[in-house]
């Protein structure tokens, strides 16, 4: 038997064992207000593989929606009045269910979390947030939604707030509702939103698929590296953790 065939025995025993093992990453996607809520209600209806959570200050818009979980953030701060287009009452609110946020988010490796920009709950509790699922070493990745240019004070409001989040998430992406208006220029507001927002759900429903794959061809290739360090070594244990483990530079 040549040292090829050797080889090949040992990635195929290898793959035997990998076959029994679920390497897919765990991802979730989480909308916050009623711009990242109706992204949700999208990705809930057309893509069944994506984990969902719903968080909202509005009861209706709350109602309208479907998610896996639902988070209503606002009774404790509010008492159950919204978040009156008021970053800091958003803001409060998450503080005040950080808890519940938290539980939502834990078991997951990667979460995409969607919101528009310029109003009280989406600007208030995406920075929040992100901010917890960093530090529970959550690949994070943030999609806000710039308001319209005629949106008035809005726009102000929503470049601090994407300032804000950028501050706890350097992996944010802008997208900007005012590239419908150049793009489709006789649409309705409403039109052009819901192109917006079917554009971002395909764009996470994509970059979900390429986690995978790269987790997947990443796990393939530390596996063929260890069966050749192995194979050099004249050893066919593959089973042994310590001996199968890398050598760091002091060894
Ligand atoms: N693309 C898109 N943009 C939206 C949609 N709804 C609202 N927006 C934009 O997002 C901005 C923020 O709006 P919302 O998401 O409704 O605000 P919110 O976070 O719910 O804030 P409050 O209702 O004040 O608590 C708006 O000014 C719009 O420019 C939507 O369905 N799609
Ligand atoms: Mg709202």
């Amino acid at each position: 038997m040549g040292p090829r065939e050797g080889l090949n025995d040992l990635r195929n025993e290898r793959r035997k064992q990998m076959d029994g093992l679920e390497i897919t990453p765990r991802t979730l996607a989480i909308g916050v207000g009623g711009a990242g809520c109706e992204v949700i209600n999208r990705i809930y209806s057309l893509m069944p593989m994506v984990d969902t959570v719903a968080v909202n200050c509005d009861k209706e818009a709350m109602h309208r929606t479907n998610a896996d979980v639902k988070l209503y953030i606002c009774r404790s701060v509010t008492n159950g009045e919204g978040a009156k287009g008021d970053v800091g009452l958003g803001r409060d609110c998450a503080k005040a269910h950080i808890d519940d946020i938290e539980k939502a988010m834990t078991g997951y490796d990667a979460v995409f979390i969607i919101a528009g920009m310029g109003g009280g709950t989406g600007t208030g509790a995406t920075p929040v947030i992100a901010e917890k699922a960093r530090s529970m070493g959550i690949m994070t990745f943030v999609i806000a939604i710039d308001p319209f240019s005629f949106e008035g004070r809005r726009v102000q409001v929503a470049k601090e707030g994407i300032a804000k989040i950028r501050q706890v998430c350097a992996s944010t992406i802008v997208v900007e509702n005012d590239l419908m208006v150049q793009r489709m220029p006789d649409a309705t507001m409403k039109a052009a939103m819901e192109t917006v927002n079917r554009s971002i759900a395909s764009f996470i429903g994509r970059k979900i698929s390429l986690i995978k794959e790269c987790f997947e061809s990443e796990f393939e290739s530390i596996s063929s590296d260890v069966i050749e360090q192995r194979l050099a070594g004249g050893s066919s244990d593959l089973t042994d953790p310590v001996g199968s483990r890398p050598k760091t530079a002091k060894e």
